[in-house]
């Protein structure tokens, strides 16, 4: 593997990007990796998994790589898109998965980081939920994991700036488990994976799955979720996301006409 690393200590899972070149941009590769060391979890006997960038990485990870996104007309976030396959892995995996999220943590990354079941940063970690930056609209999924993360105003705050938001503004929300030093967030992180660990992993994984099924339970009604679909469709197939992908790889403002 090339993108990440990983190992099995006492129990404990690490999966560490290693490709700080691209700012730990999740691309096609970086996420297959991540899903086949999913699959070695799952066979060993790991109790809880930790998702890191290197010791004092400045940007945990940049999101979803700009240049495979797809050609106007096609869904960038699709059902089946490796970094939603990741996701659902990390869901359905039968023990915990703790964010240690050193560094700023950019658009599809903040999926990645809100859908692990505890976050731990410091003062350098931010979220900056960027679509809009893009002329991208998120699927139903990504959106409902920041609602349920960062609360109601706070989510449509980030989607409507796609500003950065501050490591103690997430404590506050309660999105970041623990705000703790950078020198001291290795130590928190594997101190507390132990104490998982050292639980019955039967009875931790029900309340993950518990946990997880009733914090979803709100149905939506067909109607509403095909209207959701005729918008989305309309964001990705329009000039908008055009020019949001060229500007990024121009390095330059885009110029947005909402068409
Ligand atoms: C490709 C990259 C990237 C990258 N892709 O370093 O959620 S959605 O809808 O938005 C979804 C579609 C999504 O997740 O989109 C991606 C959202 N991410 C972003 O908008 C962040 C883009 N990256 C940046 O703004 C900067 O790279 C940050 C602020 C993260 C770090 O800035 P820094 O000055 O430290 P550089 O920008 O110089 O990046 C280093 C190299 O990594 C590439 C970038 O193009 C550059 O490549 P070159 O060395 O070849 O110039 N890179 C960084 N992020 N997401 N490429």
């Amino acid at each position: 593997m090339e993108l990440i690393n990983h190992s099995i200590n006492d129990n404990i899972g690490t999966i560490e990007f290693n490709n700080d070149e691209k700012r730990n941009a999740l691309t096609f590769q970086l996420l297959g990796e991540m899903l086949e060391v999913f699959d070695i979890f799952r066979m060993s006997d790991v109790r809880v998994v930790i998702i890191r960038a290197k010791p004092g990485s400045k940007v945990w990870s940049a999101g979803l790589f700009i240049d495979e996104l797809p050609e106007p007309g096609e869904d960038p976030l699709s059902f089946n898109h490796p970094l939603e396959r990741v996701l659902r892995v990390i869901e359905e995996f039968p023990a915990p998965v703790i964010a240690m999220a050193e560094g700023s943590i950019w658009g599809g990354a903040c999926d990645l980081a809100t859908t692990c079941d505890i976050i731990i940063g410091t003062k350098y970690t931010t979220f900056a939920i960027t679509p809009a930056r893009l002329g991208v609209a998120y699927n139903s999924s990504g959106i409902l994991h920041v609602i349920r993360v960062f609360g109601l105003h706070t989510a449509k705050e980030m989607f409507f700036t796609a500003s950065p938001i501050s490591a103690e503004k997430a404590e506050r929300m309660g999105a970041l488990n623990h705000l703790v030093e950078p020198v001291e967030i290795e130590a928190f992180t594997y101190k507390l994976a132990k104490t998982i660990s050292f639980n019955s992993p039967l009875s931790v994984s029900v309340a993950k799955k518990q946990i997880n099924i009733l914090a979803k339970s709100s149905p939506v009604n067909p109607m509403d979720y095909e209207q959701i679909g005729e918008l989305r469709y309309k964001a990705f197939n329009s000039f908008d996301y055009v020019e949001g992908k060229r500007a990024f790889q121009e390095k330059r403002h885009a110029r947005f006409t909402g068409k």
